[in-house]
């Protein structure tokens, strides 16, 4: 079996505003991922700069910013294993006209830049992540069913 990990995932202004905060949270859940963390805010100019630090020279990065503290977005942090990897899938490619059917930008968006969600890329990058939105820590919690998930 692969590393258990946790993984830092948000759910963009527009997930929020287009009322698909519940759909969206649901295919981590029926996927069988453990939700670790969860919080709804604003986010300050000062941590979405550091969450996008490593595009701060593209172009995008000005209207980027400007969109992910536009209103809410939910931070959650999703364990299992493999987390990263089986986020990435359910999320799809960044641009949503490109991404298949069955995930969740091929499903429900239309755009690159309002592509409603995020999931970190690697394991060095889920630390930086869930470190800087959720600075308290993040309490782990036994799930009864688990051996009905994993073999
Ligand atoms: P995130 O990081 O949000 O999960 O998205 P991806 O991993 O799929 O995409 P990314 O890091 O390449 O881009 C980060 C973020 O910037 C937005 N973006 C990206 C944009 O507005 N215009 C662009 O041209 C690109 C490449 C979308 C996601």
């Amino acid at each position: 079996m692969g590393d258990m990990q946790t993984t830092y995932i948000m759910i963009k202004p527009d997930g929020v505003q287009r009322g698909l905060v519940g759909e969206i949270l649901a295919r981590f859940e029926n996927k069988g991922l453990r939700l670790v963390g969860l919080q709804q805010v604003i986010p300050s100019n000062e941590v979405a700069e550091a969450h996008y630090a490593v595009h701060k020279e593209r172009p995008f990065y000005p209207g980027l910013i400007k969109f992910i503290t536009s209103g809410p977005v939910i931070a959650m942090a999703w364990r299992g294993v493999e987390a990263i990897k089986v986020s990435r899938n359910l999320i799809g490619p960044t641009n949503g006209r490109d991404a298949s059917p069955g995930t969740i930008r091929g499903d429900l968006a239309m755009d690159i830049g309002h592509n409603l969600i995020h999931g970190s890329d690697s394991e060095d990058t889920a630390k930086y992540e869930l470190n800087l939105w959720f600075p308290d820590g993040i309490s782990d919690w036994k799930r009864d069913i688990e051996d009905q998930i994993y073999e």
